[in-house]
């Protein structure tokens, strides 16, 4: 089964989506995700430029061979664009192997751990009220665990709080520069608390919340927050520092209980690393797309698994289908799952687009039974929908510094 040509499709069927096509010269085709939010064009050139023409005449097998080759050969390792081009190459490896044999992708991993993934939703809200009822219309449509994010008074267009427009927040600006958002510590700390008190208050402690700090605070402030969140029980904080020093994670975790989730930017398992070795962490978010597609993804999870740490993939919606199919069948087949993000697709034209094996039914997603991730990807109707530069938005305190996000 030789790699006879790579190609890359870039697309805008309500979010922009990099999408890798491997086709091999026994007639197979294999799909994955190689999206990298507001820098995808650079990784369409890595893997045009520079990864196809070493793959071609290659054995679509080899998907470990093909890794390391890609990873210790480009003598430049690690980092987003490097690994989010691995992972489009990877995941569609993985599809190719798993049509080959005739059998689903994590029947290669293993076989199921569980018969259905765990999800969590967003409610967002411009008001507490205005969350709360969104976090009732959610449970109302079975999810058992749902992430809470609500405008901080004072501060216009807070993280999270477009969530229920089309557009979801990147895509809000009508220029297409990164819109600015303010931020400010004392007001956020301040409020919070107040957030997740209220929602206890009205639906008690069934439902598992989270919250999404997104890199805002400092690793004290961070212990303030996750300790003053601790009567009200979160499934986990997540995000709550940068993690350039994963020992930063350590003091967080010296001052509360509160259970710590971290990851949906990191590349490789390297960024884990010591936070799982030290289990300063609780779960681990990095994601298949950006985080070197299923080969690492299954050694992160296996790493995480000695040390207690769950998995709890990043599932926004900027990871196309292909990418959310990827995890999937590794959700479904790792021991140490813990749960999934996930807030639907979209519906269409993202359907017509990819057609995908996953269905949503009260809190959990179902994965059918096809060869490879199961995806299949429409290249007629999404070269309907041409790519459109999008930027996330950037954060600044009052005084205009710019700030962590
Ligand atoms: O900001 O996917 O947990 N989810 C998140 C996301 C990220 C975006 C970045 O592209 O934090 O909404
Ligand atoms: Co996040």
């Amino acid at each position: 089964m030789k790699i006879s040509e790579i190609k890359v499709f870039v697309n805008c069927p309500g979010r922009n989506f990099v999408t890798v096509k491997i086709e091999t010269d026994n007639g197979l085709v294999g799909l994955g995700d190689a999206t990298l939010n507001g820098r995808e064009l650079a990784v369409v050139a890595y893997i045009e430029k520079h990864i196809a023409p070493c793959l071609i005449g290659k054995d679509a097998h080899q998907i470990e061979d093909i890794w390391q080759y890609l990873y210790k050969g480009a003598y430049w390792r690690k980092g987003p664009i490097t690994m989010t081009a691995i992972a489009g190459i990877d995941i569609a490896l993985w599809d190719l192997k798993g049509k080959a044999a005739g059998l689903p992708v994590y029947q290669l991993l293993g076989g199921k751990s569980r018969a259905k993934i765990k999800v969590y939703g967003h409610a967002n809200g411009n008001t507490i009220e205005e969350t709360l009822n969104h976090l009732g219309q959610l449970i109302d449509l079975g999810y058992k665990a749902v992430r809470l994010q609500c405008a901080i008074p004072g501060l216009e267009g807070t993280y999270g709080t477009l969530a229920g427009k089309k557009d979801y927040y990147e895509l809000q600006s009508s220029r297409s520069l990164p819109p600015e958002q303010p931020w400010d510590t004392t007001k956020y700390l301040n409020f919070i608390p107040t957030l997740f008190q209220k929602a206890r208050e009205k639906y008690g402690y069934d439902i598992e919340l989270t919250h999404d700090v997104h890199s805002r605070l400092t690793p004290i402030e961070a212990a303030r927050l996750a300790k003053e969140l601790e009567p009200y029980r979160l499934l986990f904080l997540e995000d709550a520092i940068p993690s350039e020093n994963q020992a930063d994670f350590t003091l967080i975790r010296q001052h509360t209980i509160t259970p710590l989730a971290v990851g949906e930017v990191y590349n490789t398992i390297w960024d884990s690393k010591e936070l799982i070795t030290s289990q300063a962490i609780d779960y681990l978010r990095s994601a298949a797309t950006h985080s070197g597609g299923i080969t690492s993804m299954r050694r992160q999870a296996d790493l995480a698994s000695l040390y207690k740490v769950r998995t709890a993939p990043h599932g926004p919606p900027d990871i196309s289908p292909i990418g959310h199919a990827a995890h999937a069948h590794l959700n479904i087949w790792a021991p140490n799952f813990g749960i999934q993000e996930f807030i639907g697709f979209g519906g269409e034209p993202m359907n017509q687009v990819f057609r995908h094996p996953l269905t949503f039914e009260a809190g959990y997603l179902y994965l059918d039974d096809q060869p490879g991730i199961g995806v299949e990807f429409d290249e007629v109707e999404a070269s309907r929908y041409p790519y459109k530069r999008s930027y996330l938005p950037v954060s600044r305190l009052e005084d205009g510094t710019l700030w962590d996000w």
